[in-house]
């Protein structure tokens, strides 16, 4: 009698699991119950029906086994000596502002490194290793009441999952923070939970998709001055799930890796993690030759930070060559291509050491070669391509002018740079490849995203990479202003409920200066690009001329740079290679040479049409998304402000053509749109990452630093909205639909009205919630109590109707 036939499986599911953990005496024959005429009768012709519910009591069957009794459950808590404070969430503080950090601060000190404002969990990076991500903490934060447990980024991971499965809807966590904030880490916890919570009993499985992250970041992540395992690009992973929550795979999206680095680190700072461990890897395994790379001299492919000798006899570098071996392996790549993924890193190291020399003869000045063969040969034999094919490519270009195929040389210069360009598209496209292999089913069961960019950066020296990696992250706190403050107050006066409003910066301005078109940042960047001749001079002119703003400013005394006031903070930018960055232009001449390739891999990563991160994209739609929020059950979003600024049509061009290119910059803000409209679909979660200290100490709580990052993250103004406001909200219809098991009678079918919203909130027993004029207003804690009052009462339910149909004898 449940209302339809999906609900009634979850039911079932639920109900399964219950008597499987309660172990009832009469539990029913699964095969019994399969067979039950009801069973067949119900859903005899719906065999996808079918065929999810058998899968789902086996599912329930493994799980039974090891699911732990109330009873255990217990025990477990009073092993691990679990202290709730009252201070656990700052928003049952009765006190407010700048006293928070004396909580934080006390809280640090005793290693509670989680502190819950509302529903957001502040994560406080400890700099070393906390005890507290063991099995024994896995299975305390498993569909518990979150305030029976002190904060831990697990009930994080445990409410998105509950969300998941009890209302049927994708879920999305977004983790933000500086660089070295500990976003990361965060993410692998979350995974590693979310694992355990999908009971991905299956080692093969369970393995595959805990290594995903170590592969991925092998590749993308690097040491810089900040953190030295910094991320270099965004990641978003979406765990996929069954409709009743088992994990069934894992799919990543990554979003502007940081290729430059592949050419060129700044001071101090190292190469991707990848290039380190295949040499120590495969010195140890002896096959440096094989891959022809030098055992003596390091490449000049900047691997100065550590010398030769450090880096072969690193057993770290050697332990995590390893693990990626093992990855690989685990993951299911053939030995074929990871040859080639060793082959194709091989080339970039030696493509770096490939010097040009100018020819001077009496006719022709501009015109380069390469002196020295041996790095050139070297490159083409890893490549598979031919070292005159190859070094025709670097040294001179075909030109199309009407009709007429000219060959120009290149200078010096020019074929340095062509040489890089080179690096770097191999470099940036076997990342996507080996991201995109982790593409899943993507119409199947649902998903819990996990947002994790790199963090917000200011280095002594920033430029172009800085500028976007900053340009995401005030994206990213635009997103949560709006969901936090915005769009709540905003539904408060279009309801004509009475709460008082809370002031918050707003860095809307700042993300206009920079996305707007035509006079954006970005814009004029573009625009600067196709200009030959513009040069770094012309390009800070132009900003200048055009950005009127108070967060934009161009510095007496240094020259070529600008200054940005962003929402963390006032960053420096020097416009030096700008123009080159946002061009990124790869030659034809380089692709049609690369295509030519004998290796599977590179033909296939040069085979048209790609784009830059390798994904198809035929159609570049530039929907100015700002405001964009989901609502409960249902999934109503609501566009409060979509400006459609223009809808560009950009096929992507054959790169084999002179056709007009995409610049980093237009690409960027694409990708910016992708990532939102990814998170716009899912119930949010939010976990912000606080850095305690710049000098990456264990127990070291610098007050004015974490001060510094509560007020730019808007923090401080999150738990006065959270103690004054009404973060669900949901219309009387949903919420007697979704509730009325909870004051009425399975079969009764109540008129979904306000009055009868009315009574289920008063038989829950719940106080302090509003009534709109066509919504309910509901605390943040309301919500939870009232899921699981709702999982108690379908239990109890599914339970009855198994007993009145004579299912448990
Ligand atoms: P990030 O992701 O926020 O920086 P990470 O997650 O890489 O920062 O964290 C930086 C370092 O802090 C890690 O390498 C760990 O040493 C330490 N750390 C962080 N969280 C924990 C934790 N829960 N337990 C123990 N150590 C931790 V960046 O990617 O640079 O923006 O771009
Ligand atoms: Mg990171």
């Amino acid at each position: 009698t449940l209302r339809n036939p999906e609900q009634w499986c979850r039911s079932f599911s639920h109900f399964i699991g219950q008597c499987l953990i309660k172990d009832f005496e009469a539990r029913p024959s699964v095969t019994h119950l399969l067979e039950h005429p009801f069973i067949k009768q119900a859903h005899g012709k719906d065999v996808a029906l079918r065929q999810q519910l058998a899968g789902l009591i086996r599912e329930q069957q493994e799980v039974g086994c090891k699911t732990k009794t109330k009873h255990e459950r217990i025990n477990t808590r009073k092993t691990l000596i679990i202290e709730r404070c009252p201070d656990d969430d700052l928003v049952n503080l009765e006190f407010l502002d700048e006293t928070i950090i004396s909580h934080l601060q006390r809280r640090y000190d005793e290693l509670q490194v989680y502190t819950y404002v509302g529903d957001i969990l502040i994560a406080l990076n400890p700099f070393q290793n906390l005890s507290i991500y063991s099995p024994q903490f896995s299975k305390l934060y498993h569909g518990v009441k979150r305030v029976d447990n002190p904060p831990h980024i697990f009930a994080t991971a445990d409410a998105a999952y509950q969300g998941m499965v009890t209302f049927c809807k994708d879920q999305c966590i977004i983790i933000s923070g500086e660089s070295g904030a500990g976003k990361t880490e965060s993410a692998h916890l979350i995974v590693q939970h979310l694992t355990f919570l999908g009971k991905a009993n299956n080692r093969t499985l369970r393995e595959k998709i805990l290594q995903v992250n170590p592969l991925v970041e092998a590749f993308g992540n690097a040491c810089t001055a900040i953190n030295d395992n910094s991320s270099r690009f965004g990641k978003y992973l979406e765990m996929k799930f069954t409709p009743t929550g088992a994990v069934i795979g894992a799919k990543i999206s990554e979003y502007l890796l940081e290729k430059s680095r592949v050419i060129k680190q700044a001071m101090g700072e190292k190469n991707f993690h990848i290039f380190y461990y295949i040499y120590a890897g495969l010195y140890h395994q002896d096959k440096l030759k094989t891959y022809r790379l030098p055992d003596r001299t390091p490449p000049r492919l900047e691997l100065q930070f550590d010398l030769m000798q450090d880096i072969v006899s690193s057993k770290l570098y050697k332990e995590q060559f390893d693990a990626i071996q093992e990855c690989f392996r685990n993951i299911g790549f053939t030995e074929e291509e990871v040859n080639s993924v060793y082959r194709i890193l091989s080339a970039i190291l030696n493509t770096g050491n490939i010097e040009f020399a100018a020819i001077t003869s009496q006719h022709q000045t501009d015109k380069s070669e390469v002196p020295n063969s041996e790095a050139l040969e070297n490159a083409a034999s890893l490549l598979s391509i031919g070292p005159e094919e190859l070094q025709e490519a670097l040294t001179s270009q075909c030109v199309v002018t009407r009709g007429e195929t000219i060959i120009r040389t290149n200078t010096v210069d020019k074929a340095t740079d062509v040489r890089d360009a080179m690096s770097k598209a191999l470099y940036g496209r076997l990342f996507s490849w080996i991201v995109n292999l982790f593409a899943g089913d993507e119409h199947f069961g649902m998903n819990v995203g996990i947002l994790d960019i790199f963090g917000f950066e200011n280095f002594k020296k920033n430029s172009f990479e800085q500028l976007c990696i900053n340009i995401a992250n005030e994206q990213i706190q635009f997103y949560f202003n709006q969901h936090i403050f915005a769009l709540e107050q905003m539904e408060y006066q279009s309801e004509g409920v009475d709460a008082s409003l809370v002031e918050y910066e707003d860095n809307r301005p700042i993300l206009d200066m920079f996305l707007q078109k035509p006079m954006g940042l970005l814009s004029l960047l573009d625009e600067e690009s196709r200009f030959p001749q513009a040069t770094d001079q012309t390009l800070v002119d132009k900003f200048e001329d055009n950005l009127r703003c108070k967060y934009f400013w161009i510095p007496k005394r240094v020259e070529l740079c600008f200054g940005i006031q962003h929402y963390a903070g006032k960053v420096m930018y020097n416009v030096n290679g700008f123009l080159e960055k946002n061009r990124d232009t790869l030659p034809a001449d380089i692709v049609v040479v690369l295509r030519t390739s004998e290796n599977k891999l590179l033909q296939q990563l040069f085979s048209s049409p790609l784009t830059k991160t390798g994904m198809l994209l035929h159609i570049y739609i530039y929907i100015y998304i700002y405001i964009c929020y989901l609502e409960h059950l249902k999934m109503l979003s609501r566009f409060v402000c979509v400006q459609v600024d223009t809808m560009e049509m950009m096929r992507h061009p054959d790169e084999t053509t002179n056709m007009r290119r995409q610049t980093v910059a237009s690409y960027f803000r694409y990708s910016l749109m992708d990532l939102l409209s990814k998170m716009v679909v899912g119930q949010p979660h939010f976990v912000r990452c606080i850095k305690p200290n710049d000098d990456r100490q264990a127990l070291r709580f610098c007050k004015e630093r974490v001060m510094v990052q509560l007020r730019y993250t808007g923090i401080l103004e999150t738990v006065n909205i959270r103690r004054q406001g009404y973060s669900h909200r949901i219309l009387f219809e949903d919420f007697v639909n979704r509730y009325y098991y909870l004051a009425f009678r399975a079969h009764q079918m109540p008129e979904t009205s306000k009055e009868n919203a009315v009574a289920i909130l008063e038989r829950a027993k719940l106080e302090d919630w509003v009534l709109g004029k066509t919504k309910v207003f509901l605390r943040y804690y309301h919500v939870e109590q009232l899921n699981l009052l709702l999982r108690e009462v379908i239990a109890r339910v599914v339970v009855m109707q198994a007993y009145t149909k004579g299912w448990l004898g």
